[in-house]
């Protein structure tokens, strides 16, 4: 075999990445926990403004009730104390529950933390809370972030914060999976230089939450790396992040390069817009796929990019 995870790693080595979204969260995750809540809440207020994020459903939110009706039934001082142990990672009882939330469980549980806390229901950030000079300096490195790659440093610090579900070794929750569109309402991507069905298959099934076949398009060994992790691999594990992280994406691609490499395999370097269900189309995310395909048509590995600029739309040099 003329590839290795590791080895297909860097096809298309001129993408550039958002750097900044980890270079930004390792500086946030330095911050105190209350440095770090004030932070949230003030980015979140200012991106408030400008763009709306959507209320989770009651279904998704059914496993974080009981732990959300505790926080609600507790002072302000435990509330308080409650907040700041999730950004510093204890080992609490509250803290293993939320660290083995899906990712949409998380964000849910902090977009009704934060209307209790506009509501006084939860202990506000309080009035003329100063933030000290390290945490002004990340606050104003995220207003000059893209929308796309600001709300991608908040999901990554909301999904940092808990303590760490590998080491409370517990399973972990997620929302129920919705059921894949009816074939007649789904809707077919088209892809400027990308005739690849695979490639066309793995769009359009994403788009129509059908992971059962989008699953199929990868091989038994195959991986996909999502922006600033370490690769997946195997099929059993990806099809379990489809169905945990990936319900209700939209994928707008819209360009891409096919090349033939090495033995039969295929590269395809495909850019455009992703949209989550939580923004909608209030933020399009510029994003790249990378795909590998093996000599049957078949992913070996894709990695997803968050692109440093829009710039990298055009960017399709290998
Ligand atoms: O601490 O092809 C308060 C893959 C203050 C799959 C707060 C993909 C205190 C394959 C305000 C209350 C998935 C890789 C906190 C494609 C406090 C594939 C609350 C890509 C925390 C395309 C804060 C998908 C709140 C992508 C409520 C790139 C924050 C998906 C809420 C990206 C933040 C999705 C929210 C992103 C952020 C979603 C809702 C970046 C959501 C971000």
């Amino acid at each position: 075999m003329p590839f290795t995870i590791d080895s297909a790693r860097s096809i298309f080595p001129e993408t550039l990445s958002a750097d900044a979204v980890p270079a930004t969260i390792a500086r946030f995750t330095q911050l105190n926990a209350e440095d770090q809540l004030a932070l949230i809440w003030f980015a979140y207020l200012e991106m408030g403004k400008t763009i709306t994020v959507a209320a989770p459903g009651a279904a998704n939110m059914q496993f974080a009730e009981p732990t959300m009706d505790q926080i609600r039934a507790m002072s302000f001082q435990e509330q308080t104390q409650v907040m700041c142990d999730l950004a510093n990672r204890v080992d609490t009882p509250i803290c293993r529950t939320y660290g083995i939330w899906s990712v949409n469980i998380k964000l849910g549980f902090w977009y009704r933390l934060g209307e209790w806390m506009e509501q006084g229901i939860v202990a506000p950030i309080p009035e003329g809370y100063k933030l000290s000079a390290n945490a002004s300096s990340v606050l104003q490195a995220i207003r000059n972030l893209d929308s796309g790659q600001q709300i991608t440093v908040l999901r990554n610090a909301v999904v940092g914060m808990g303590f760490d579900p590998v080491k409370s070794g517990e399973n972990k929750v997620s929302e129920p999976v919705v059921p894949p569109t009816a074939s007649a309402q789904r809707t077919q991507v088209s892809i400027e230089g990308v005739d690849n069905p695979t490639v066309l298959n793995y769009m359009n099934n994403m788009n129509a939450n059908d992971f059962d076949a989008l699953i199929e398009l990868f091989t038994a060994d195959g991986a996909l790396q999502a922006p600033f992790q370490k690769p997946i691999v195997g099929k059993d594990n990806v099809l379990r992040f489809f169905k945990e992280d990936c319900q209700n994406l939209k994928l707008l691609p819209e360009r891409g390069v096919t090349e033939p490499t090495e033995d039969g395999y295929t590269q395809i370097k495909v850019t455009g817009k992703v949209q989550t269900p939580w923004f909608g189309a209030g933020v399009g995310m510029n994003m790249a796929w990378r795909f590998l395909l093996n000599p049957d048509g078949k992913i070996f590995f894709v990695a997803i990019d968050l692109l440093a600029s829009p710039k990298e739309l055009l960017n399709l040099a290998r």
